[in-house]
């Protein structure tokens, strides 16, 4: 049954839920949030996404939408208010910008934080994992629990998450807490007052991983208190904040980006770059080997429908160490919209972006192509 309310089948756990409760939740929409242990999500919903993957929606009409991206474009066409597109071209470019880093590129690290500290927050874990699974006895549940939990664990190789870059990524993930903590000690929100998708796609790895999970939760809390406190904003409907009096609920003036955002970006292009080059190469080189590359062939080496497919192997230098994972060809698909959105931009408001991409080292990143656009079609990522 549809009904006059949305559905959204999640975990408190699951990465991408946070990302798609979180717009929910600010968006005002009425919307009930179903276990994935349902029944009919087993049952009925999953057969026709066509994969097992969290989260899903089904809308007021029936319509059932998954990928956190398609369930956000599809609720800003039908209620526009309150309005969480950005008034400036600029702003809106930043904000896909941020929306498909923190949605992709932090995957990885949110992986880490969870899985190579298991032991320590063993318990918290298991008993997460155990309320998503199917009604059984409490000690049952707690041991599927564990053969879950220990497939997803599996996934950090293929992450690119191994003993020799770990010290690099955590590295990473303090100089990124460092510049967003003092983003949110001057604003609630990245583009100032009002959420934008780049708050939605920031909080994919930063809510449910890294400011829920034990060991992360505790990081961030003792040396980015406002990211923090900006993940419990993110879930409260009220866009206002009482920790910002007289802040306006509003995108800032003249397309403008504050400073301390561009901070932020500055650290993102420079992180996210060269892995984004080489799943680009990657693709490309995927893509030269197909013997018949028709439009809406699924993009992935094995043909097989997965919720994060890849098309090879990547091997790059990344701050002093080899990264190597499989490719992410999801990233790429991500990207492109804000790509795109670069692309629409004409005079004046192309050669400010110019300027805040000169600014923040993101020229050429902006300018990664692959040589055949990526589709989403029925749920999986296709060749355009
Ligand atoms: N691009 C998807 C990703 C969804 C996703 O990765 N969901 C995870 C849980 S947070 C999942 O179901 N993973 C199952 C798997 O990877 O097999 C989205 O934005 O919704």
């Amino acid at each position: 049954m549809a009904g006059d309310h949305y559905t959204l089948w999640a975990t408190p756990h699951s990465l991408y839920a946070g990302k798609a409760r979180s717009y929910l939740i600010k968006k005002g929409v009425p919307y009930r949030e179903v276990s994935a242990a349902d029944p009919e999500f087993l049952g009925k919903v999953i057969p026709q996404v066509g994969h097992m993957v969290i989260p899903v929606l089904r809308t007021p009409g029936g319509e059932i939408v998954q990928d956190t991206t398609a369930i956000i474009d599809q609720i800003e066409a039908v209620t526009p208010d309150p309005d969480f597109v950005p008034a400036g071209p600029v702003q809106r470019v930043v904000a896909a910008v941020l929306d498909a880093f923190g949605s992709n590129y932090l995957l990885p690290l949110a992986m880490h934080y969870r899985w190579s500290y298991r032991e320590q927050q063993e318990l918290f874990l298991r008993t997460e994992f155990a309320r998503a699974i199917p009604p059984m006895p409490h000690e049952q549940r707690l041991e599927t629990a564990g053969k879950l939990m220990t497939r997803f664990a599996g996934f950090l190789p293929n992450l690119g998450v191994t003993a020799a870059v770990i010290p690099a990524m955590e590295e990473s993930y303090a100089e990124l807490l460092a510049v967003l903590d003092k983003h949110f000690q001057q604003h609630p929100y990245l583009l100032g007052g009002r959420p934008s998708i780049a708050d939605f796609g920031m909080m994919a790895p930063l809510h449910a991983h890294l400011a829920r999970d034990p060991v992360p939760g505790f990081l961030m809390k003792t040396t980015a208190p406002n990211v923090f406190r900006w993940t419990e904003r993110m879930n409260t409907a009220a866009i206002e904040d009482a920790d910002f009096p007289g802040y306006a609920p509003a995108f800032p003036a003249d397309d403008a980006v504050p400073e301390t955002l561009e901070a932020v970006l500055n650290v993102a292009f420079a992180q996210w770059g060269p892995g984004l080059a080489a799943d680009a190469a990657c693709f490309d080189q995927w893509l030269a080997n197909l013997p018949d590359p028709a439009p809406g062939q699924m993009v992935s080496h094995n043909g097989a429908r997965q919720v994060h497919p890849h098309v090879g192997r990547v091997s790059y230098a990344w701050r002093g160490v080899t990264m190597e994972r499989g490719s992410q060809p999801h990233s790429l698909w991500h990207f492109a919209r804000a790509q795109a959105a670069a692309a629409a931009l004409t005079g004046e408001d192309a050669a400010r972006l110019a300027d805040l991409l000169g600014r923040t080292g993101g020229a050429a990143m902006m300018a990664i192509a692959t040589s055949r656009p990526i589709r989403r079609e029925n749920n999986v990522l296709v060749l355009g």
